[in-house]
């Protein structure tokens, strides 16, 4: 670890004294929890400190800021992270060792926060590393979740769902602000007097701020994470008190907290509950709420607002804040409408993170005039005035100006959130090259028409902080051996390793950091499923949630055609493959859920098969985290990124495997087609459709049925697994999902994709047997990858949409 920045010889002196005075406990009596805690408050200090002054140096700027709203901030650990930024790893480490402890044991007991379901909500914890790393003077903003993404369990091959308590033992990474707090109402009704209107809610409920403060690295700067958590008003409990019905007075008082209690655990698909909306209100109406606060205190007008203030709405899970900002400037501080919509739209951004049409989010009319009255009004005004415009752009097009409308009127009117984003803001960006051109042409096409100038596109990274430092040190010792530490903070760096590919030395020594975190992978496949096996065998990865349109099942159809041709065969020479699946099936998905337990069926039969040995092996590794991923992905040798092409927005993990010296297999999709063109072409392996050809099947009329027919390998497969070889204690239990692809019209065209797959790993095997061929193609992979850091991705986010230019 060469990262340090400062030396504190006394590090071990500040956490005997946490021990004693905060924690509580003897320093020579200290467990590894307590260490950990004991850690963490050292880190904590200095966070405090980093905090003070950067929102000192903001003020006294009276810096345009950056406020990204978002359901979800899936952060992970703090403490190495933590560490690293503050330059004390190796003093955290010599001073746990005076109690005989490593450093990666205390770290180990630190809970993971897991408030967010997947790739968007890790995307939106990554930016905040780039953010606070590249100096931003910026927010995020979210829930405090009592409860994060829930724990999954296996048992009997089935997914289980446990609650997430992260909190039950506290967390010595957040900061309570007991000072900033305001009322969040709902619901009642709305009296007109003259022009002004005025709310007359049915309830409120207080919003309390807890911040998390996010360091930079290689600066002092820092980024707050300030998460709302919703508390019942103390009118509430003294009501409770007065009368002596405490049950009562509790369900009342649950009925109020209950919006801050739990993460929806759906990801790419909105929930749809009043729950979940009063949850989207009651974080952006308190984020509002502070952001205006602040701007005022600041500047004492509103008239420059959306010179100072930017607001990023992330997915439209937030949307609803254009009616809430449109509110407050106008009802609470009585600026005129027109002028405070010009404000709006030039304050407010928003990206889409997804394509699938049933993925976009509506709000029944009926229940936003239940719990948002007076927004709802004001979304309607909005739609009156947008549509008139549009009407003047195109004229005589009823078609056009329906599908352009906040208010979906096909059945049951819905307030669609998607084009109420759009309208209010000034930008309107993709998370991949493909993604933002599919938006364009596709779901988003007559905005498009009515303004080319709003979408702009701007892909995903990840931080190289977490998922290279942090993630493989072994890697990261060899980087800064060869070309130093810089590549931290400036990713393009990474380029000046790809001249080694050449050199022998160097490459054995890439080859030994991933036989090493192969090492560590292994260990963690024998003690979460039982499985050992071969460091030495090819490590097949997909991880990520479980969705079909992810085609966890082809890869497995895979498997299960490499197992039949093993039994054929057996005398080949097999390249020993383990393939590894992690990922969560959202609870009320009952199809993932059977992907799931055909993993864990096929797994059982084909781990046990004394005919196969270390020739195939396939595992699951349960609850999938953040956490997980960190040792996951240093250890994979392929990356698995096959969703049908045009359904992936970008992927994220891709990014992170590709950086960690996998070789790519994959489709034509998503960020997949840029890490290609960033790698080159033999350095990656791509098969199957293109969006292009998907669509024009789909159009054609897909047959799935003549693949099943002409494909031998891929009918023995198909009936093996129909027919209950896999499932002999119930032999019909996977037929629903081999009809679906046969019968029920493959919606995710795994058929079609099949051959081109197959023979994509069949040269996957080929270059395996020549280790030098792949480590050349592995350095390659991570020497490219620059462009693929959040650093970048900010960089350009503040460059060309918030308008705050980042010097680097
Ligand atoms: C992505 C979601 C998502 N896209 C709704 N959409 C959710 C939608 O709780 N909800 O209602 C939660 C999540 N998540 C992912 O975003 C894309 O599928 C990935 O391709 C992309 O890499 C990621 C980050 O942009």
């Amino acid at each position: 670890m060469s990262q340090e920045t400062s030396t504190l010889p006394k590090l071990g002196a500040a956490i005997d004294e946490h021990l004693l005075k905060t924690v509580g406990v003897p320093a020579n009596e200290a467990s590894s929890t307590d260490l950990m805690q004991a850690v963490a408050l050292v880190a904590r200090e200095q966070l405090a400190e980093r905090w003070v002054e950067t929102q000192k140096a903001n003020r006294a700027d009276k810096a345009r800021r950056v406020y990204y709203l978002s359901m979800e901030f899936l952060i992970g650990r703090s403490m190495s992270n933590a560490l690293a930024a503050l330059g004390i790893t190796d003093a955290a480490a010599a001073g746990v060792s005076e109690h005989a402890h490593k450093l990666e044991q205390i770290t180990d007991r630190e809970p993971d926060a897991a408030l967010g379901n997947g790739g968007l909500g890790r995307l939106a914890a990554c930016f905040l590393d780039s953010m606070a790393t590249l100096g931003l003077p910026s927010f995020g903003y979210g829930i405090r979740y009592e409860y994060g993404m829930f724990a999954q369990d296996i048992m009997g091959g089935c997914q289980i769902e446990y609650p997430d308590p992260w909190l039950a033992d506290g967390t010595p990474w957040e900061f309570p602000r007991p000072d900033i707090s305001t009322s969040v109402r709902f619901g009642g009704w709305v009296e007109h007097v003259g022009e002004k209107a005025v709310w007359r809610p049915a309830g409120e409920v207080v919003a309390k701020a807890y911040d998390m403060v996010i360091p930079g690295h290689g600066t002092k700067k820092v980024s707050t994470l300030r998460l709302w958590k919703a508390v019942a008003p103390a009118h509430l409990d003294l009501a409770a008190f007065n009368t002596g019905d405490y049950g009562r007075a509790a369900a009342v008082k649950n009925e109020f907290e209950n919006i801050s209690w739990v993460l929806y655990p759906n990801d790419s698909t909105p929930a749809g509950r009043e729950l979940r909306l009063r949850q989207e209100y009651f974080f952006v109406a308190a984020s509002i709420y502070d952001i205006i606060q602040r701007h005022l205190a600041e500047h004492g007008t509103l008239d420059n607002l959306s010179d100072k203030v930017v607001i990023h709405l992330n997915d439209t899970h937030p949307a609803i804040s254009v009616a809430e900002l449109m509110r407050v400037l106008c009802d609470e501080h009585g600026l005129p409408w027109a002028k405070a919509w010009a404000l709006c739209k030039q304050t407010f951004s928003y990206t889409n993170h997804t394509l699938m049409p049933e993925a976009l989010e509506t709000w029944p009319v009926g229940l936003m005039q239940h719990v948002l009255p007076r927004h709802l009004e004001i979304i309607f005004r909005i739609n009156a005035e947008f549509l008139a415009e549009a009407e003047k752009f195109r004229p005589g097009d009823p078609g056009f100006l329906s599908r352009l409308s906040l208010i979906d009127e096909a059945g049951e009117r819905r307030v669609r959130m998607a084009n109420l984003s759009i309208v209010g803001s000034h930008k309107v960006n993709g998370v991949s090259a493909l993604h933002s051109n599919l938006l364009v042409e596709t779901i988003f096409s007559d905005f498009a028409a009515l303004w080319p100038d709003r979408f702009t596109n701007m892909t995903n990274g990840v931080t190289p902080r977490r998922w290279l430092s942090t993630a493989n040190p072994g890697l990261a010792n060899l980087l800064d051996k060869h070309i130093g530490s810089g590549w931290r903070i400036n990713l393009d760096e990474l380029k000046k390793i790809e001249p080694l590919r050449e050199d022998a030395a160097f490459r054995a020594s890439f080859t030994a950091v991933k036989r090493e975190n192969k090492a560590r992978l292994a260990a963690l496949i024998e003690k979460t499923t039982g499985v050992k096996v071969n460091p030495a065998s090819l490590f097949d990865v997909q991880v990520k949630r479980i969705h079909e349109y992810k085609r966890q099942l082809l890869n497995v159809l895979q498997v299960v055609r490499r197992y039949q041709a093993i039994l054929a065969n057996p005398h080949a020479e097999w390249v020993p493959r383990v393939t590894i699946f992690a990922g969560k099936a959202a609870s009320s998905y009952v199809t993932a859920k059977s992907i799931i337990r055909l993993i864990h069926d096929i797994g059982a039969v084909i781990n046990n098969d004394p005919r196969i040995g270390d020739k195939l092996k396939l595992v699951f590794i349960p609850n999938y985290s953040v956490s997980v991923a960190e040792v996951i992905m240093p250890g994979a040798d392929l990356s698995e990124q096959v969703s049908t092409a045009g359904t992936e927005a970008s992927g994220t993990g891709n990014m992170k495997l590709a950086l960690n010296g996998a070789l790519t297999i994959g489709t034509d999709d998503g960020a997949n087609i840029e890490i290609r063109e960033n790698v080159g072409d033999d350095n990656i392996f791509i098969f199957g459709l293109r969006t292009p050809e998907v669509q024009a099947l789909k159009r054609g009329g897909y047959q799935p049925m003549r693949y099943y027919e002409s494909n031998p390998s891929l009918k023995a497969v198909l009936d093996a697994i129909s027919g209950g070889q896999f499932s002999p204690s119930e032999p019909g239990r996977y037929r629903p999902l081999i009809d679906s692809l046969l019968w029920g019209g493959d919606h995710y065209m795994l058929l079609a994709d099949y051959q081109s797959y197959i023979e994509a790993h069949d040269k996957v095997d080929t270059l395996f047997l020549q280790p030098d061929e792949w480590a050349k193609k592995a350095i390659t992979n991570v020497a490219n990858m620059g462009v693929f850091s959040s650093d970048r991705t900010i960089a350009q986010y503040a460059d060309e949409i918030w308008g705050i230019p980042v010097s680097r």
